[in-house]
């Protein structure tokens, strides 16, 4: 047999080489890079490995590793999980900083390849540096915490394991049902020996996107349900992108004229202005959609998890309304004793199309929907003008984001209050234009997120939403992003806290404590204004701080003509949200308390749970 002599790092990468995916008839590498911060555990091993192929396989030095992870999960996600990145951090400490990110991959259902070191199989010279000893079992290290939030978790104690091995990580990373995280533990030592593998192993192997049709009964059962409804919603999830289910949706919808509320993940599924787009769903969704949801008598979900910002901690949806789940996981479409409808959102809202004939909605509903459309969109423009007060709010700084902006540009984002405010107010003018991590909702992954986000469309500027809670959590990655030469764009809303906890806080009866940082312990005087401008350029970048919106529209446009990475900063009003919209959270308020406040609110939150359990 031909065979090829190989150390397990060696044949790793090798094997993530010859894997390329079809996109729309043309061949491209399924791996498009390697982030990796070496250490001990990973330099001799997988860095002699990568070292060598570096022409074709380029590996990225960060300065992270949960960053690092955050710029390869929003690389995939850019790309519609097409295309993804690989992850190699050191033993120990460099790799349990990537293991907030594997739950960012695993919550948003986006593929990474995890590549950890692990402590010598041999276990000759333990405890080695950064060994965490357990004292109970020595199979387990701290690789271990991979394991709730990877869809496939291997450790590779011998090098002719890959055989088995690599294939299912492949087929995990690109199956649209599991696909997610992947981690495949590589003690230090088994990196580096070698073995003759086959050459065959090594061979180009296409991956193509694998459509799953509907089941008959199903979809039969699926087409009834919809032809008695008379009100039916349609919600568009992040499935709709995954699927390139794009142009099916919009035929669909626009043919019966279903209204249509976005998610977040889902967001930018039709184009903002698309006469059924009805503006986005939930707890920060628009009220346009929200009042359709109460009174439908049918939800369309398409491809989304039906999390709890969708459904307003299911008490939003009108409790008589049926519910039909398409979705490609079975998992997701059986969720909230749903109408299951299994099946790859492209292919199945075609085959909707073609057995609905001549049904339609209700012409009330119609109309209903069209003007409560036209109503939302202009409380969206007021809420994003600029009114000149001295503290602008998150709404108007999104809307001077989102006029700057261009037909491809992006925006990137995941917690804070701006999530919220962007949900219900930016304006999305391409399908991947909205790039919204809040699946986990992951403090710091904005900056790196925006870094993974440029690398997979340079040609788009990203705009990357930031709070200065967000920003100091993780910006290391703006070093990175300048090293790269992957300019970002980076708008600093400073409003001194953690502005959406501490409105969080006190609509839970608290005082302001904690949050905010007047209301945390300090040295006398308060805590020292940050100067992200200056830090900013610390780290490479260009930056300048602004002192209301026309400022800022001015610096958007040298962020703009700037080919370095360029940071804005500005302060903003910590109390003021865009009150219109929007639906009830689940957040749970202390039974008993010493203060009335507490009390008020846990009354307000009973009165909402007993609408809760009626309804999804
Ligand atoms: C890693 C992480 N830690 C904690 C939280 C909880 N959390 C959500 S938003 C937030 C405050 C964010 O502050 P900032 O970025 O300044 O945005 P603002 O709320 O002021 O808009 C916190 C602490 C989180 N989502 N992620
Ligand atoms: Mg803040």
């Amino acid at each position: 047999m031909n065979t090829v002599r190989l150390t397990m790092a060696q044949a790793v990468i090798r094997y993530m080489m010859a894997q390329k995916v079809d996109i729309d008839g043309e061949l491209k590498p399924m791996f498009a890079g390697v982030w990796a911060i070496f250490g001990h555990g990973n330099v001799a091993g997988l860095g002699e490995a990568l070292y060598h192929v570096q022409d074709e396989l380029p590996t990225y030095r960060a300065h992270n590793e949960q960053g690092m992870a955050h710029a390869a999960i929003a690389y995939a996600k850019t790309l519609n999980r097409r295309q993804m990145m690989a992850c190699t951090a050191s033993a120990g400490p460099g790799s349990t900083n990537m293991v907030t990110a594997a739950a960012v991959a695993h919550v948003n259902r986006l593929p990474v390849l995890f590549l950890p070191s692990d402590t010598f199989a041999t276990r000759l010279p333990d405890p080695v540096l950064q060994q965490v000893e357990n004292f109970h079992d020595h199979t387990l290290t701290s690789n271990d915490c991979f394991k709730p939030v990877s869809r496939f978790f291997d450790r590779i104690t011998r090098p002719e394991q890959l055989l088995t091995s690599l294939p299912q990580a492949m087929r995990v990373l690109t199956d649209p049902v599991e696909c997610g995280p992947v981690t495949l533990a590589m003690p230090q030592d088994v990196q580096t020996m070698a073995y003759d593998f086959p050459g065959h192993f090594f061979a180009e192997k296409v991956h193509r996107l694998r459509r799953q049709s509907p089941d008959k009964q199903e979809l039969a059962a699926a087409i009834e349900l919809i032809r008695q409804s008379k009100k039916p919603l349609v919600i568009a999830g992040g499935g709709v992108h995954y699927s390139g289910a794009l142009s099916e949706l919009d035929a669909l919808v626009s043919t019966y004229h279903l209204p249509v509320g976005e998610t977040q993940a889902g967001k930018g599924a039709l184009p903002w202005d698309h006469e059924q787009n009805m503006g986005t769903i939930g707890v920060t969704g628009a009220a346009s959609t929200n009042a359709l949801a109460a009174e439908a008598d049918l939800i369309i979900a398409v491809g989304t998890r039906l999390g709890d910002f969708a459904s307003g901690s299911r008490s939003m949806i009108n409790p008589n309304a049926r519910l039909l789940c398409l979705n490609v996981a079975s998992f997701d479409a059986v969720k909230h004793k749903g109408q299951p409808l299994v099946g790859d959102a492209r292919l199945t809202l075609s085959e909707v199309q073609w057995a609905l004939g001549e049904w339609q909605p209700e012409g009330a509903w119609i109309e209903k929907a069209a003007q409560l459309r036209a109503e939302w969109n202009k409380t969206v423009d007021i809420a994003t003008t600029d009114r000149g007060t001295n503290l602008p709010t998150d709404a108007e700084v999104v809307g001077a984001v989102n006029r700057a902006a261009g037909e491809k540009d992006i925006v990137v984002c995941a917690a804070g209050g701006l999530p919220g405010e962007l949900q219900k107010l930016w304006r999305t003018r391409n399908d991947r234009g909205y790039h919204m991590e809040y699946g986990y909702s992951c403090m710091g992954y904005e900056l790196a997120g925006g870094l993974g986000t440029k690398m997979a469309k340079p040609d788009s500027e990203v705009f990357v939403m930031v709070g200065d809670g967000s920003y100091l959590m993780l910006n290391s990655e703006i070093a990175t992003s300048v090293m790269l030469g992957y300019k970002i764009i980076a708008v600093v809303l400073d409003n001194r806290g953690y502005g959406c906890i501490h409105r969080l806080q006190q609509f839970c009866g608290g005082p302001g404590f904690n949050n905010l940082l007047d209301d945390c312990l300090t040295v006398e005087g308060g805590a020292p204004k940050t100067d992200f401008a200056a830090h900013a350029t610390a780290l490479g970048a260009r930056a300048e701080k602004v002192n209301d919106i026309q400022e800022l529209e001015a610096a958007l446009e040298r962020a703009k003509a700037s080919n370095v990475s360029y940071v804005i900063t500005l302060d903003t009003d910590p109390l003021r949200d865009t009150k219109e919209g929007g639906s009830w959270w689940d957040v749970a308020v202390a039974e008993v308390s010493e203060r009335s406040e507490v009390e008020e609110a846990r009354k307000r939150y009973e009165s909402y749970k007993t609408r809760q359990f009626q309804n999804l």
